[in-house]
């Protein structure tokens, strides 16, 4: 996500390093750490790379396999992407601010996990994954996924509607508002390291929209648990809205009455607002939003209004002339 950082959270030039700028440095710790190199070259090139890397390469999550029946009534309409792209190409900024960061984010501690039901609910709880996993059913559901960077993928999600999740919390009557918080640990999370972001990372929904029944959960996708880049063990899938509503690795969900402050509208607030409906005809302040890149094969095609998902969502909006819902 490109943002333009203002005075108040204003951060030195040289903290913002570029990628190459990375790149070059470690290929200099690599030209004249030579006590430790021969060691690191005989475990392979990963292993070296990753000597001089501030966060440690965790080995690889083991994914297990899970499936689920497709729903049929969510056709896609493209093709699936190629698994290996999603798994390499991720937005994840708790594990930094690259498309790269699958290596860092093998370090996310999945088990146990738990997720606490608090704010406007019947009784304030913490339930396991597990435990949850056991009340509903997983279902496979292809969505489309529009980041709000104008790149896109088609994705083989495997979970359970959010609605059932609002319906196991039993929110009272005065809730109107669900907000979403991610796992933050700085053992794990470089990322969190970086003070000039509001961490942790929340997301909101309206209760309406949490009860939509596009809202999903996923728990996994391609045919196995989700890997720890996409957002392990569980996060939020909304397809009609740019990616960053979809908030990984959730750890809490709170029922409100306020609309709640999320992490890239108190960033910057003129660009990533709290409705962010995907629509091709309202720009981005810094780029068009009419075409979007496939991830995989990096074909262009038209961005759809509501990302194609009107027929569903659109109706939501009828009476909220009044707001920024594109933006
Ligand atoms: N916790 C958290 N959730 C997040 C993000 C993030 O940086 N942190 N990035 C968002 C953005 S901008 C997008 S496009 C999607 C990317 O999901 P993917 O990496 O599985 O493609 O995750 C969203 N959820
Ligand atoms: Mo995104």
């Amino acid at each position: 996500m490109f943002i333009r950082r203002r005075r108040g959270w204003e951060i030195p030039e040289s903290a913002v390093t570029p990628e190459t700028a990375v790149l070059r440095r470690r290929a200099v710790l690599r030209g004249t750490a030579a006590g430790g190199l021969a060691g690191a070259l005989a475990a392979g090139p990963a292993r070296a790379w990753s000597l001089f890397d501030s966060t440690p390469a965790a080995p690889p999550a083991q994914l297990k396999p899970l499936s689920a029946p497709r729903n049929a009534r969510y056709a896609a309409g493209r093709d699936l992407t190629p698994a290996e792209a999603v798994e390499s190409y991720n937005n994840f900024y708790e594990f930094g601010e690259s498309k790269s960061i699958a290596d860092a984010a093998q370090a996310l501690k999945v088990a146990p996990w738990t997720i606490e039901l608090t704010g406007m609910v019947k009784v304030k709880r913490t339930i396991g994954l597990e435990d949850l996993l056991r009340q509903v059913s997983l279902e496979e559901r292809v969505y489309r996924h529009r980041c709000v960077e104008a790149w896109a993928m088609t994705v083989p999600w495997i979970g359970f509607p959010l609605a059932d999740l609002v319906k196991l919390a039993e929110p009272l009557g005065s809730a109107t508002y669900l907000k979403f918080t991610t796992q933050a640990d700085p053992k794990t999370m470089p990322g969190l390291h970086q003070p000039w972001y509001p961490w942790p990372y929340t997301e909101g929904l309206t209760l309406q929209e949490a009860m939509n029944e596009l809202a999903f959960l996923s728990v996994g996708m391609y045919g196995k648990t989700m890997p720890p880049q996409d957002g392990a063990p569980i996060r939020v899938t909304v397809p009609w809205k740019y990616g960053f509503k979809s908030a990984k690795s959730i750890v809490r969900v709170e029922f409100t009455d306020q609309r709640p402050a999320t992490f890239w509208e108190s960033l910057q607030s003129t660009e990533y607002g709290f409705w962010a409906n995907v629509n091709p005809a309202v720009p981005h302040p810094r780029w068009s939003q009419a075409e979007e890149r496939l991830i995989g094969t990096n074909r262009m095609v038209p961005t759809q209004i509501w990302n194609g998902y009107g027929e569903f969502v659109a109706a939501m909006y009828a009476d909220k002339t009044k707001e920024r819902l594109f933006a």
